[in-house]
């Protein structure tokens, strides 16, 4: 039996009974079928009271993003439609890169409570704890070339912040190229991996982390790291976040590469890196400036001392 269905009939209850028989008639399935999914929901932490004359009610939910609490009321045609959820995972990346290379399809989510090899970029450590951040990826198979993959790290940054702004009220602003950050500190990050070929972009993982709930960091993140509750003082849906996150980004997505524009000036609005002397470091240069603007695929514009635009691809930036 569809379980998505039966959650949703029973959630609509809104903590009301409903019959076995009203659910197995509308649901087209046995009274033995109903009371079966009924249980495999309780297995998944699905609290529901069985009244032997009044029939089924809801109590309460799992916290957990598990594919049926993520796809209801998702409005979304694809972006997260197919779910794979795991309590416990290495990384989120890593799992979607295989779905990805057996065929699945776009929009596949991999989403965990936790991972305990999270990565950030060149390697770096991305701290995950269970039950309290979104650590998820997305399998992409965008009709962009190579050099506009960029475009994506961009287009996600828009989103999360957009989903932070409308569930949790919190302005979140985009540091150049994947950090989203509040009061000075980072709340989100966004990893983007791709596999090519010369001219056309076979698929790509985009992997965004975001600190929900996290009551405290670890010593080491303590002054640069923040997360939602930190910032709000109350807990955010971390399903409903998850939710708005995939409705925004599908819907910039769907957009690109021809109405690039419109996302590339949201993404002004958003950016904290604009109009601002930087210094961006990477593996084999440093470079200061005025960031002055992103170009058509992404890349940060900086104006160095002696007047030069300096085109930098990748980096980490530090706002002076
Ligand atoms: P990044 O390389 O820009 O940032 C990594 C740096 O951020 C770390 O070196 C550390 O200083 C800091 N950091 C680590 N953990 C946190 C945290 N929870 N909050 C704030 N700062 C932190 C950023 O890379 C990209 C992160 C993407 C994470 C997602 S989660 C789902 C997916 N799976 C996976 O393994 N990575 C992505």
């Amino acid at each position: 039996m569809d379980q998505d269905s039966l959650l949703r009939l029973l959630a609509a209850g809104n903590g009301g009974y409903i019959s076995g028989e009203e659910i197995s008639r509308s649901l087209r399935v046995s009274r033995t079928a109903v009371w079966k999914s009924i249980s495999d929901l309780r297995r998944l932490g699905y609290e529901i009271e069985a009244h032997p004359r009044l029939g089924y009610r809801l109590l309460a939910r799992p916290d957990k993003l598990l594919p049926a609490e993520v796809r209801l009321g998702l409005k979304t045609a694809r972006f997260g439609q197919v779910v794979h959820h795991f309590n416990s995972i290495t990384s989120t990346n890593d799992a979607a890169r295989e779905l990805a290379e057996r065929g699945a399809p776009e929009g596949t989510l991999v989403v965990a409570e936790e991972q305990k090899s999270g990565r950030g970029r060149r390697g770096r450590a991305w701290s995950s704890p269970p039950g309290v951040g979104i650590w998820a990826s997305l399998v992409l198979r965008p009709p962009l070339l190579p050099v506009q993959a960029p475009l994506l790290t961009l287009t996600a940054a828009v989103a999360g912040a957009e989903a932070i702004w409308s569930v949790a009220g919190l302005p979140a602003g985009i540091k150049w190229p994947n950090d989203l950050l509040i009061g000075g500190r980072k709340v989100a990050g966004i990893l983007t991996e791709m596999r090519a070929e010369l001219d056309q972009v076979v698929y790509v993982v985009l992997g965004i982390g975001i600190n929900v709930n996290t009551p405290s960091f670890p010593t080491e993140l303590e002054a640069t790291a923040t997360s939602l509750y930190r910032e709000g003082g109350k807990q955010v849906s971390r399903r409903l976040l998850l939710q708005a996150f995939l409705e925004r980004f599908e819907f910039w997505y769907d957009r690109l590469p021809q109405e690039a524009e419109e996302m590339r000036s949201r993404w002004r609005e958003l950016s904290l890196t604009l109009g601002r002397r930087v210094t961006v470091i990477s593996p084999n240069f440093t470079v200061s400036g005025l960031a002055k603007n992103i170009d058509r695929e992404g890349a940060l514009l900086l104006e160095t001392e002696n007047g030069d635009l300096v085109r930098i691809l990748s980096g980490d930036v530090s706002l002076r």
